[in-house]
């Protein structure tokens, strides 16, 4: 059945010109975008998505990294969607990403590492509550 995962692609991607060759992989991969938006966020904005990190040593740079630009918002849908873009993304230090994985190609370090995707399905459920209304997931 049709699961929805919620997406990024990072300041850092959207800086470099990432953007278009980032959501060629999620496409060819299977991902129907049910949901976009690029716009700008507050760093409180920042700390409320990553709240669950707000104890770790790397919250306020993250938080910073985060509002440091635009990002891409996505709603992306497909089976087994949220384990599928965790696969494709790779791992969160691309220094260990397998390659062919989108942060082996495009992320630049842990921190500046390309794209977001949700790990669970009660996160992928508040991460897309967080960023998009109702109406805009019709
Ligand atoms: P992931 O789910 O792969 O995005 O990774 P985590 O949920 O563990 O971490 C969320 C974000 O925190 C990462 F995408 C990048 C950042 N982070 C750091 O900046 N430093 C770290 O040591 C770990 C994570």
């Amino acid at each position: 059945m049709a699961q929805r995962t919620f997406s990024i692609v990072k300041p850092d991607a959207v800086r470099k010109g990432y953007t278009g060759a980032i959501l060629a992989e999620i496409e060819k991969a299977g991902f129907q975008i049910a949901a976009i938006k690029k716009l700008s966020i507050s760093r409180e904005q920042a700390k409320g998505f990553y709240y669950i990190h707000k104890d770790r040593p790397f919250f306020a740079g993250l938080c910073d990294f985060m509002s440091s630009g635009p990002l891409v918002l996505m709603v992306l849908e497909k089976d087994n969607a949220i384990a599928d873009l965790r696969k494709l993304m790779g791992a969160t230090n691309p220094a260990n990403a397998e390659e062919g994985t989108i942060r082996k190609k495009f992320a630049g370090s842990i921190q500046e590492n390309a794209v977001h995707g949700s790990d669970a399905e009660e996160t992928a459920a508040f991460e897309i509550g967080y960023w998009f209304a109702g109406f805009e997931l019709l």
